[in-house]
């Protein structure tokens, strides 16, 4: 399966130094010490985040620091304690130590937590140093330091979007064309035996999109290759149906897509009730294609679109309408 892997440091809080005072108060030169404690550093809290679904923006950021404990002050005031700095991470997040391998944690659920570096304590002021024999102490600690420490967070992708059709339909083209993914392409049937994942990246968001192998008729019983990946694509929020346009009219086509439903629904209900995009491919080499898209989508009652995975046509559209169908994850709250 397909790992995104970041590396980051994060660095605690320093504890805020305590503080040396006295007293000072017009009828009372003799006043005792007064200094305050410091103030804890923040901690580095780890978070995950249904609202993404990569790590890419540990790409653009390595480096995350907590604040630092404020410093005591007299009167016996503790210094402020440093924010705890939160950094969101895809549910899913296995975070290890860099160095050893150890696993820290396994961020699964929304919202679950893990402390990786606590805040350094702060220091002692100095009224905490009087005694019977020193009622003048004139010392303070520093604040604890913080704590450094390089992690590596690693994150099993799940897919949003499952590419699913017969084998030879494009598939593969398709997902090199719309992701950095670079699959193999052959003219001939079952070229891909693993599913595999490639990541829409745009300015504002990213998409995970799975290529399945090519399904087939019988493949809910058994046959080909496709039916052990179908329970990949149950997770999927859209399906993807790709459909090889280059042969075949609108009757023709309009089988093949029945086929793989009928496929799909003998596999799971959950597969068939699953919302789709209904994609034919190879548009290049086959010149009536809109017509017949015309066609599909009228006895559907849902848009069909076109595109050759080849020249690109239709391409970035497609994209668009995935991307306005499912809900954007790598924004914050
Ligand atoms: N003319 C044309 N050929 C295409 C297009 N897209 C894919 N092909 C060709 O169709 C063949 C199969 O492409 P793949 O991307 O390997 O198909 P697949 O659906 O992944 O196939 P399997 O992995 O075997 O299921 C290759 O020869 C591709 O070059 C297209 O838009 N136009
Ligand atoms: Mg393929």
């Amino acid at each position: 399966m397909f790992l995104d892997e970041a590396e980051i440091v994060v660095r605690s809080g320093n504890g805020g130094p305590g503080k040396v005072s006295f007293l000072r108060e017009k009828f009372m030169p003799e006043g005792g010490p007064d200094g305050g404690d410091g103030g804890r550093g923040g901690d580095v809290v780890l978070e995950a985040s249904q609202h993404y679904n990569t790590l890419g923006i540990f790409n653009r950021r390595k480096r995350w620091k907590a604040a630092e404990g404020a410093s005591g002050a007299g009167g016996n005031c503790s210094g402020k304690s440093g924010d705890h700095l939160v950094i969101p991470v895809p549910c899913g997040t296995l975070v290890k130590l860099s160095e050893t391998g150890e696993i820290l944690a396994d961020l699964t659920d929304h919202k679950q937590r893990v402390v990786v570096a606590a805040g350094g304590r702060g220091g002692r002021g100095n009224s905490r140093f009087k005694t019977s024999t020193n009622q003048t102490p004139r010392t303070a600690t520093p604040g604890e330091q913080g704590t450094e420490l390089r992690l590596k967070l690693e994150l099993k992708l799940i897919a949003e979007v499952g590419i699913i059709g017969f084998p030879n339909a494009g598939k593969s083209t398709l997902i090199s064309r719309l992701t950095k993914a670079n699959p193999k392409v052959a003219p001939y049937p079952f070229t891909t035996l693993n599913p595999g994942l490639g990541v829409i990246e745009r300015s504002d968001r990213t998409m995970v999109l799975a290529d399945i192998p090519g399904l087939i008729e019988g493949a809910a019983e058994g046959k080909g290759l496709g039916h052990q990946f179908l329970r990949h694509v149950e997770r999927c929020e859209v399906l993807l149906h790709l459909v090889d346009g280059s042969d075949g009219d609108a009757r023709a086509l309009s089988r093949k897509i029945a086929v793989i439903d009928a496929e799909l629904a003998k596999f799971s209900p959950i597969l068939a009730a699953k919302p789709q995009v209904v994609v034919l491919n190879k548009s290049d080499a086959r010149p009536g294609l809109f017509k017949i898209a015309e066609t599909l989508s009228r006895q559907r009652g849902a848009e069909v679109l076109v595109i050759s995975a080849v020249s690109g046509d239709g391409v970035t559209a497609l994209g668009d309408r995935l991307m306005a169908l499912i809900p954007a994850k790598d924004s914050l709250e």
